[in-house]
C-alpha cells in the first residue's frame, strides 16, 4: 500500500522530483459542529495547521453568536449557522443541519461543544463518522452540567471523554479519555477549566486517528489499529 502520509515526500521536497507521481496526500475533511466559545475547534486548527492529516471544511453552530463562528472566520474556514430556534421541531432543524454538514462533504463529524441533541435519523446518517467530546469520565455523568454533578459527588477523579456518537445520548463507545484530579478547593470553573486544557490535547489526538484509518467503529465496537478497543485509551 501506499507508505504513511509522514513518510510521504512533501511538496517541493527534493524527494518530489525522485517520486514525481507521489500524490499530494489527502487529508481529512472534518465539520466541526459548536454551540460555544470554541477552544476545542481551536485546538483542531491549530492541529490542523501543525501538519496533522486533517482539515476543518466547514464549522456549524446551532447558535449565531456562538465566539466560536470568528475562529473559523479568521482561519480561513466556512461558516453556517443553523439556528434551532428559526424551525418549528426537532425533526426539521435537524433535516436542515445533517443538509448544512453534507454540503461539506466530511469524511468525519465533530461534536465539540455543540449543545443540542441529535435525533436518530441525523446520527445514522453519519454513522460511524461522528465524535463527541464529551465533559466527564463517561459512562459517570452523562448529559448536562458535568463539573457540578462531579463536585456533588465528591469525586477524587473527573475528566473528559471522546466517543463515537450513536442514537444513545452520550452512551456510544469511549474512545479516549483524559483523567484530572478534584481539588479540594475546586468550584466549577476551576475544575471544568483544568478538564477542558486535557480536552484540548485529547480531541485532535482521536481526531488524528481517524484520519490516520487506525479508528473505526464496527457495529457499536471501536477499533484501533486493527483491534477491537477493550477499554477506552
Ligand atoms: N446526540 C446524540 N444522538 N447522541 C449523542 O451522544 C449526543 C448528541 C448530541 C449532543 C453532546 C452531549 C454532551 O457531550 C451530544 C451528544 C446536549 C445535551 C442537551 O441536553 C445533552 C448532551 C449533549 C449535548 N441539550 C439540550 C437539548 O434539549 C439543550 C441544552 C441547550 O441548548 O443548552 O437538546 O454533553
Ligand atoms: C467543552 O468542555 C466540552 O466538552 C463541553 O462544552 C465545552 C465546550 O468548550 N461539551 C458539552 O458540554 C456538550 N454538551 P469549547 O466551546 O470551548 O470547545
Amino acid at each position: 500500500g501506499l507508505p504513511n502520509r509522514e513518510d510521504r515526500p512533501k511538496r517541493g521536497s527534493h524527494a518530489k522530483r525522485l517520486l514525481p507521481m507521489t500524490p499530494a496526500a489527502p487529508r481529512l475533511r472534518v465539520v466541526v459542529l459548536i454551540s460555544g466559545s470554541g477552544t476545542n475547534l481551536q485546538a483542531l486548527i491549530d492541529a490542523a495547521a501543525a501538519g496533522q492529516p486533517f482539515e476543518i471544511c466547514g464549522v456549524i453552530s446551532n447558535r449565531p453568536a456562538a465566539p466560536g463562528l470568528a475562529r473559523a472566520t479568521a482561519a480561513g474556514i466556512p461558516v453556517r449557522v443553523v439556528d434551532h430556534t428559526k424551525f418549528p421541531d426537532r425533526a426539521r432543524f435537524d433535516d436542515a443541519l445533517g443538509d448544512a454538514i453534507a454540503a461539506f462533504l466530511p469524511g468525519l463529524v465533530v461534536l465539540a461543544g455543540f449543545m443540542r441533541i441529535l435525533s436518530d435519523a441525523l446520527v445514522n446518517r453519519f454513522a460511524g463518522r461522528m465524535l463527541n467530546i464529551h465533559p466527564s469520565l463517561l459512562p459517570r455523568f452523562q448529559g448536562l452540567h458535568t463539573h457540578r454533578r462531579a463536585l456533588e459527588a465528591g469525586t477524587a477523579e473527573h475528566g473528559a471523554s471522546v466517543h463515537f456518537v450513536t442514537t444513545e445520548l452520550d452512551g456510544g463507545p469511549v474512545i479516549a479519555q483524559a483523567r484530572v484530579p478534584v481539588q479540594a478547593d475546586d468550584d466549577e470553573a476551576t475544575l471544568a477549566a483544568r478538564v477542558l486544557a486535557r480536552e484540548h490535547e485529547l480531541l485532535p489526538r482521536v481526531v488524528s486517528w481517524f484520519a490516520q484509518e487506525r479508528l473505526a467503529m464496527h457495529g457499536d465496537q471501536v477499533w484501533l489499529d486493527g483491534a477491537p478497543l477493550r477499554h477506552p485509551v
